[in-house]
C-alpha cells in the first residue's frame, strides 16, 4: 500500500542542525522516497490552515509563533505504509514520553519544540499536501 505523507522539519530542527540526521532516518527505511524537499518560512495564514483543528486552544498562539520563527524543511515522502511509519519514527507528541530511538525521544524535551510534523492519516496527508505542495496534490 504505497502512500504519500507530508513531513515538516520544524524550526528547532533546522536551527539545531538536525535536518540531515532526521532526513537520514527517513531515507534509511527501505523503499521510501523523498519526492519533494524545500526550505521555506511559514506565514500565519498557512499555519492557520495547517493547524485548523488547534485554532483557539491555549497552545495555538505560541505554536504559530514558534512555527514561523525560522525556516522549516517541507518534504513529501512516498512509500509503503509511510504515514504510520513516519509517525512511528517521530514518536508521540511529548518528547519526554517518546521512547529513545524515536526522533522526538532522542532529541526533544519541550512539547511544542518537538522537531517534526508528520501527517497522521490518509485524510490529513491529502489535506496537508494540498496546503504545502498544491501543484503536487
Ligand atoms: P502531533 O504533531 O504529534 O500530531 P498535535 O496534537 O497535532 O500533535 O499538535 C500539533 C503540535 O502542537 C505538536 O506537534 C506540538 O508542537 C504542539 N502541541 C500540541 N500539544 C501541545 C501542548 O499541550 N503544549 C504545547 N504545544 C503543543
Amino acid at each position: 500500500m504505497s502512500q504519500r505523507t507530508l513531513v515538516l522539519l520544524k524550526p528547532d530542527a533546522v536551527r539545531r542542525g538536525l535536518t540531515g540526521e532526521i532526513i537520514g532516518r527517513i531515507e534509511r527505511k527501505a523503499g521510501w522516497q523523498i519526492t519533494a524537499l524545500e526550505l521555506r518560512t511559514l506565514d500565519r495564514a498557512t499555519l492557520e490552515q495547517h493547524y485548523a483543528e488547534h485554532v483557539g486552544k491555549p497552545f495555538y498562539e505560541p505554536l504559530v509563533e514558534f512555527m514561523s520563527s525560522g525556516p522549516v524543511v517541507a518534504l513529501i515522502v512516498e512509500g509503503e505504509r509511510v504515514i504510520e511509519g513516519v509517525r512511528q519514527l517521530a514518536g508521540p507528541t511529548d518528547p519526554i514520553a517518546a521512547a529513545p530511538g524515536s526522533i522526538r525521544g532522542d532529541f526533544g524535551v519541550i512539547v511544542r519544540e518537538n522537531l517534526i510534523h508528520a501527517s497522521d492519516s490518509e485524510e490529513s496527508a491529502e489535506r496537508e499536501l494540498k496546503i504545502f505542495f498544491p501543484s503536487r496534490a
